[in-house]
């Protein structure tokens, strides 16, 4: 019976194993094969006088990862990876592999993000990268577990929608029979409605679209966002559980993914709760010490602000009460300092992860801070009525998965933390 590589212990007397050619060393007398599974990585030897016939003739057509089927025996073995290897008796070839490879797999030779991007396939083969996903998949794991432990209700909301949430710019038109449409910027509008429909604790972790011109290393067009809503809570409630979120994941990646850490050569720290909040004017105060330029109130924190902030921070934090006139229509306003409001970010040093606020839920409030925005109400009367009957007070935010994971693993560019990415120029594979 086909057993997973990782099974395979020096003890093990007969094993028999799938997977791809990793390497092949010929010494001429003596063949050398290293096969690879999703688990490890062992090593098939060949003695040429001794081997079997068909083994011989399956060891002249075979490539570089070419899918091959092998049973024999094993042997304790120092110098090999694990410390044991299989002596096939059975060495068959599944599906041969073209030459040469559009990609190495062996990661010997680097190559460059777009040809790597370009033979995916190929390169989440490589078990640093596949490593990636691992972690990746355990971090969505961990976030949905701790959402299911805490009693919230898991939605799907559409990603055709007719109305812009986070602004008009970064929309994606599509061709909806006669009507307009787009590709949902986030889930904002339908998880609020969902607090009208009483659901009371929501969350979703799907995709969002975002029409970004620009190519940069944290951005994408499509992105994961882990989203969340709650009932009855306001933004210090919803930041709790987005640290806790955050904990969640690295202790579960942490206690569970020694081996691909390894891999990727991170010793992973967990962050610790409550993560470090400065008011929005504090940042605008480090930001300005920090690029001698002149900030002021109002003004956006780009790229090079959150940098020289977050070298300051030196840990995850928080940057609250923003200013309302740059925080969208929903954040709620101070009702002692109108100018401010209840909205959030959660930053890395290296960059922003999350946004979130507690939400305006008052209907006419609503309408006033769409409008004070210089947005129209039309197209909004949809996601406007559920406020007109029986909305509670409420608060969430959303957190971009690609982001927490390029931080968790110190990735250069965003797009190692997504299979397919999408961004300017790319839309296959
Ligand atoms: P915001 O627009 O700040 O807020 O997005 C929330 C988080 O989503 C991630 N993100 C992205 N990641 C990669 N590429 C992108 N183009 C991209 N755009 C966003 C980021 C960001 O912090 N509705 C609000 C959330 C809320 O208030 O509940 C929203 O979408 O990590």
């Amino acid at each position: 019976m086909r057993v997973p590589i990782c099974e395979v212990t020096p003890e093990t007397e007969y094993a028999e194993i799938t997977g791809w050619i990793h390497e092949i060393r010929d010494l001429g007398g003596l063949t050398f094969f290293l096969v690879r599974d999703r688990t490890g990585i062992i090593q098939v030897t060949i003695v040429r006088k001794k081997a079997p016939e068909g083994v011989l003739t399956t060891i002249r057509e075979i490539s570089r990862e070419s899918v091959v089927r092998v049973a024999g025996t094993v042997k304790a073995i120092d110098k090999a990876v694990g410390g044991r290897e299989i002596t096939p008796e059975v060495f068959e070839v599944i599906n041969r592999a073209e030459s040469p490879l559009p990609l190495d797999v062996v990661e010997k030779v680097p190559a460059e993000l777009d040809t790597r991007l370009d033979a995916r396939f190929l390169d989440v083969r490589r078990p640093r990268v596949n490593a990636v996903f691992q972690i990746r998949s355990t971090v969505l794991d961990a976030v949905h577990d701790y959402f299911f432990r805490n009693g919230f209700i898991n939605i799907t909301t559409p990603k055709i929608v007719a109305a812009a949430t986070e602004g008009g710019t970064e929309l994606f038109p599509i061709a909806y029979f006669e009507k307009e449409a787009f590709l949902n910027q986030s889930p904002q509008l339908y998880k609020q409605m969902l607090m009208a429909g009483g659901f009371e604790k929501v969350f979703e972790i799907g995709p969002i679209f975002r029409a970004e011109e620009h190519n940069t290393v944290r951005h994408l067009n499509e992105a994961t966002s882990i989203d969340t809503e709650v009932s009855f809570a306001d933004h210090n409630d919803v930041m709790k559980i987005l640290e806790d979120v955050v904990v969640v994941a690295y202790d579960r990646v942490a206690a569970t993914c020694d081996e691909h850490l390894a891999r990727i050569g991170i010793d992973l720290e967990v962050p610790k709760s409550p993560f470090p909040r400065i008011t929005y004017t504090e940042a605008l105060e480090i930001a300005s010490r920090g690029t001698g330029e002149d900030l002021a109130f109002g003004d956006d924190l780009g790229t090079v602000a959150e940098k020289a902030v977050g070298r300051e921070m030196g840990v995850h934090y928080f940057i609250v009460d923003w200013p309302t006139e740059i925080k969208p229509y929903y954040a709620m306003p101070y009702d002692d300092d109108p100018t401010i409001c209840r909205a959030f970010d959660l930053m890395h040093p290296r960059m922003e992860l999350s946004s979130g606020a507690q939400r305006i839920h008052r209907h006419d409030q609503l309408v006033d801070q769409i409008q004070a925005k210089g947005l129209g109400v039309d197209g909004f009367e949809f996601y406007l009525k559920p406020f007109r009957y029986g909305m509670p007070p409420h608060a969430g935010w959303g957190m971009g998965a690609e982001r927490l994971i390029m931080t968790m693993l110190d990735l250069a560019n965003i797009r190692d933390a997504v299979l397919f990415p999408r961004d300017r120029h790319r839309l296959t594979p």
